[in-house]
C-alpha cells in the first residue's frame, strides 16, 4: 500500500504529464495555423509521448494498489510569437517538470518509500533527454534566427520524428 501523501503527489504529475501533452498539442496546432507542419509533427509526437509518460504514473499507482484521481487541465496558451518562442517556451516547460521530478523523490526519500523512489529514476533520466532535445532545437532556432531558408529546412528536418 503506498501512502497517502505519496499518492497524492503522484496523481499530481499525472496531471503534470497531461498538462504537458496538453500544452505541446496547443503548440503543434499553432504550428499547423502557421504552415510548420515539421514543427507542428514533432509536437504532436511530443504530445504523445506526455502521454505516456501519464500512463506509466497510471499502472504504477494501480500496481500499488493506489486509486488514480484526475485533475481539472488548465487551458494552454494558444499561440506564440515565433518557433524560438514556442521551442523556448517548451524547454522552460522541460526544466519545470525536472522540479516536479525531483520534488517527487524528495518526498518518495522522506517517506521511506524506496519503491516509489526507484520507479521516479526513469523520470530523471527522461528529463535529461527531454531537456536536452529542446534546448537543442532553441540552440539551432537562435542559430537561424529569422532566415526563412534556415526555418524551412529545420522545419523539413523535424517532420520525420515519429516516421
Ligand atoms: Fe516532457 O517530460 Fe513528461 O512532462
Amino acid at each position: 500500500m503506498i501512502a497517502e501523501k505519496m499518492l497524492k503527489a503522484l496523481n499530481g504529475q499525472i496531471r503534470e504529464e497531461m498538462y504537458s501533452a496538453y500544452l505541446y498539442l496547443s503548440m503543434a496546432a499553432d504550428f499547423e495555423d502557421k504552415n510548420f507542419s515539421g514543427f507542428a509533427q514533432w509536437m504532436k509526437e511530443q504530445s504523445k509521448e506526455e502521454i505516456n509518460h501519464a500512463m506509466k504514473l497510471y499502472g504504477y499507482i494501480n500496481e500499488r494498489g493506489g486509486n488514480v484521481e484526475l485533475q481539472a487541465l488548465g487551458k494552454p496558451q494558444g499561440s506564440w510569437d515565433s518557433p524560438l518562442k514556442a521551442f523556448d517556451a517548451a524547454y522552460h516547460h522541460e526544466q519545470h517538470i525536472t522540479g516536479c521530478i525531483d520534488k517527487l523523490i524528495k518526498e518518495a526519500r522522506d517517506l521511506g518509500d524506496n519503491a516509489t523512489e526507484i520507479f521516479l529514476q526513469w523520470y530523471v533520466s527522461e528529463q535529461v533527454e527531454e531537456e536536452d532535445q529542446t534546448d537543442t532545437i532553441v540552440q539551432k532556432l537562435n542559430m537561424i534566427k529569422d532566415s526563412s531558408n534556415g526555418l524551412y529546412m529545420l522545419d523539413r528536418e523535424l517532420s520525420h520524428r515519429g516516421e
